[in-house]
């Protein structure tokens, strides 16, 4: 992280979070460099089906998404990653449309420039890049957009998991007042599996996931002056039928005391607490959509997969 704000920023959350009951830090500050690594690597896991799956179903329907749109049409998605989902999306949307404009949402400059790269090497496609958080970047997108054409969002890789179900009421309600009606969303979501299947998925037998949770406190050892002893937690994935999300944690494995010198502060640790590092909500194919229909959408099309139980879902702005 650069910059004194955002460092006293981050400090500021975790004093704050370390002191709720449970401990608690936001899944946002997984990814740091090599958090970003991690995830991506995760993502290459055979327990981790969701990336494989989505890429799957837009590869296998990305036409019939593009027969659905209209014509001129704005694209746009928040969170791209490495590009490779909205450029599987950008050449068919091209081919029966004279020109097609992109825009890339991420707070990451290097999510950015990748996707950037990627895209220009189609024809016809014109890509600019928005270093904002979701709704001010879509409010940007939604307010230089051209006359008539359309604008079809796309939030995928099951990022909604991480709200907790009002969050993400509210995140759907926010996206849908920058739309006209006719606007798209194309939402792809990891679905409610048997316990054993999510507990893999979160907590892998190679234990990249558990490096992955771990490098959260690495991080605020290193730019918060912290002293967590990483070899004195150990990484959990929970799964909490009653909420339908799986939760990571770091158990504290003894009792012991961690300073925090950016934060100014001690945390102190029985064996067995834990700190709560991540949700993924789970959802069925029908909750999902009237929990996006509640916010103001209607469901066009829904593509499963399932072998994995994730969906792809096409709602369009009422
Ligand atoms: C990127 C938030 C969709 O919740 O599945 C993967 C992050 N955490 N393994 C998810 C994650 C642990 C991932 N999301």
């Amino acid at each position: 992280m650069s910059g004194t704000t955002a460092v006293s920023t981050f400090a500021a959350d975790v004093a704050r979070d370390l002191a709720l009951s449970p401990r608690q830090l936001q899944s946002k500050y997984l990814y740091d460099r090599l958090g970003s690594r991690l995830f991506e690597a995760i993502c290459r896991l055979p327990w981790y089906t969701i990336t494989r799956a989505e890429l799957g179903l837009l590869f296998r329907h990305a036409a019939e998404v593009a027969a659905e749109l209209p014509d001129p049409l704005t694209l746009t998605e928040l969170g791209p990653g490495d590009g490779e989902k909205i450029a599987l999306l950008a050449a068919a949307l091209v081919r029966d449309r004279s020109a097609l404009a992109t825009h890339l949402i991420d707070i990451s400059q290097s999510a950015l420039d990748q996707t950037e790269r990627r895209l220009g090497r189609y024809e016809g496609v014109s890509v600019v890049g928005h270093r904002a958080s979701y709704e001010e970047g879509l409010r940007r997108v939604a307010k230089g957009r051209n006359g008539d054409g359309g604008l079809l969002v796309l939030f995928l890789g099951s990022n909604l998991g991480n709200f907790d179900r009002s969050a993400a009421g509210e995140f759907l309600r926010a996206i849908r007042d920058t739309l006209r009606p006719g606007d798209a969303l194309l939402l792809g979501a990891d679905l409610v599996k048997p316990e054993p299947d999510l507990i893999l998925a979160y907590d892998d037998p190679l234990g990249v996931t558990a490096a992955f949770n771990k490098n959260v406190l690495l991080r605020i050892n290193r730019e918060l002056g912290g002293d967590f002893d990483l070899s004195a937690f150990a990484h959990r994935a929970v799964f909490d039928p009653a909420e339908s999300r799986v939760e990571m944690r770091l158990v504290s494995l003894r009792r012991q005391r961690v300073r925090i010198g950016a934060c100014a502060t001690t945390v102190d640790f029985e064996e067995g607490d834990f700190i709560w590092t991540e949700s993924s909500y789970k959802y069925g194919a029908p909750a999902l959509r009237r929990l996006v229909e509640g916010a103001g959408f209607a469901c066009r099309r829904q593509w499963l997969d399932p072998e994995a139980q994730f969906a792809l879902t096409l709602f369009f702005a009422a």
